[in-house]
């Protein structure tokens, strides 16, 4: 029997290929011969293939490639068509959503009508992807759990480029297209409406990512630690508990005095996970809508002690010239 004692090695199990349940009648098939890659073997499974597209995995994939076209062109134009540079310079670049004077109106192609089409054929293509992954679980019969933990990304996109904008009657308030300018949005966000880190949304967020890295390395530990014992087998585990699970569940007993289950761990990772965009999305909405500045929320509500408490003699200058509260 081998030994799995460390985090590299992985036993390729190699069965003949399998083209998964039959389909019922329709114009797609599942394409492509399936073949076996030792390095994908490596890494997952060594099978490759086949893939269902369909129209939904059709239509996602052509606008996705039509909003990646728009965003290429334009930061290509930006820099004259210089190929050179735009591979220089291709994480500075940037497609900008049109000035705040245009508030929601469709403004010229080149001032922010492209950023608008980018941005439909973007949400749309990723709408599609959604139904897609949803109607293929279905059509597995599985429950539809990955869908759902997508649409909470999904919110976090929409909020951040689509439902706040709106909310703010502007589409200067969306987020850019490119690598660092969605960066310097972040940090301009967050300045501009008094420091992201006082938003209790934010805070929320944060606990759920931390707590997310947090639950997977331990799972993932833990069921490497015990699957020498066939501990990977976790569905085995769970209607019939072996020494796997008995020897996980012991460990952690004995080191913090409580257990999650083969099943339930599975539960709280889902939740950790969902709950980061969910709640971060909350927080998003309410920045500029109900609050204006999360630190003098703070100061309001007795989280955060004002300035001239630390400094004396300083004004805040966010109290000053009809600032907003
Ligand atoms: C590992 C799964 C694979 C996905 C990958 C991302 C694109 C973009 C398009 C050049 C974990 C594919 C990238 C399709 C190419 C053009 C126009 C997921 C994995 C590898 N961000 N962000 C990144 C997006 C926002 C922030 C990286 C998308 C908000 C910070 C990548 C969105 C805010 C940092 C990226 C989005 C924000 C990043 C790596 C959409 C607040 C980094 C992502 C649609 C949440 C990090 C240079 C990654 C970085 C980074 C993509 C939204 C903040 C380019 C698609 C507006 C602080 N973001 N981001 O691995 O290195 O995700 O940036 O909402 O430090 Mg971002
Ligand atoms: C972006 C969901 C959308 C993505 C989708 C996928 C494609 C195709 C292609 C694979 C990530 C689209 C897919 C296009 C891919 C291929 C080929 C999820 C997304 C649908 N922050 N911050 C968060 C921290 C600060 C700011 C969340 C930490 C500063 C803003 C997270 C710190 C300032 C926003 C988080 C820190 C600031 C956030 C994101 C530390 C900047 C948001 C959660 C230690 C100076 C976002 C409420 C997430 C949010 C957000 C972490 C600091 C600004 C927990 C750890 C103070 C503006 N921050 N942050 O899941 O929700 O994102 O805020 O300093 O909008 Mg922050």
């Amino acid at each position: 029997m081998p030994e799995y004692q460390n985090i590299f090695t992985r036993v390729q199990v190699r069965a003949p290929a399998y083209p998964g349940v039959p389909l019922g009648r329709g114009v797609w098939v599942r394409e492509g011969k399936p073949l076996f890659l030792y390095w994908a073997g490596k890494f997952g499974d060594a099978q490759i293939g086949p893939v269902y597209l369909g129209w939904l995995g059709l239509a996602s994939i052509l606008c996705g490639f039509i909003a990646f076209e728009i965003i290429g062109f334009n930061m290509w134009a930006s820099v004259n068509w210089d190929i050179v540079q735009f591979v220089r310079q291709l994480p500075w670049l940037a497609l900008e959503p049109p000035a705040p004077e245009y508030g929601l109106r469709l403004p010229p192609l080149d001032e922010g009508g492209w950023w608008i089409m980018a941005g439909f054929f973007l949400t749309v293509s990723i709408l599609l992807w959604w139904l897609r992954m949803y109607r293929r679980a279905r059509a597995l019969g599985m429950g539809t759990h990955v869908a759902w933990a997508f649409a909470a990304a999904i919110w976090l996109f929409l909020v951040l480029g689509l439902i706040r904008p709106v909310m703010m009657g502007s589409w200067a308030e969306a987020v850019p297209f490119g690598i660092f300018p969605h960066l310097d949005w972040t940090a301009a966000f967050s300045l501009r409406y008094g420091n992201l880190f006082y938003n209790p949304f934010h805070m929320l967020s944060i606990a759920f990512l931390y707590g997310s890295t947090l639950l997977f390395a331990m799972h993932g530990a833990t069921i490497l630690a015990v699957s020498r014992l066939g501990g990977e087998r976790e569905i085995e585990q769970i209607t019939d508990r072996g020494t796997a699970s008995e020897r996980a569940a012991l460990f952690w007993r004995w080191t913090m005095g409580f257990n999650a289950t083969m099943e339930s761990i599975h539960r709280w990772a889902w939740w950790f996970a969902v709950l980061c965009p969910l709640t971060g999305g909350i927080g998003i909405l309410l920045t500029g809508t109900a609050v204006d500045n999360w630190y003098l929320w703070s100061v309001k509500h007795g989280v955060a002690p004002p300035y001239p408490t630390i400094f004396p003699g300083v004004v805040n200058p966010a109290t000053l010239s009809g600032g907003a509260q």
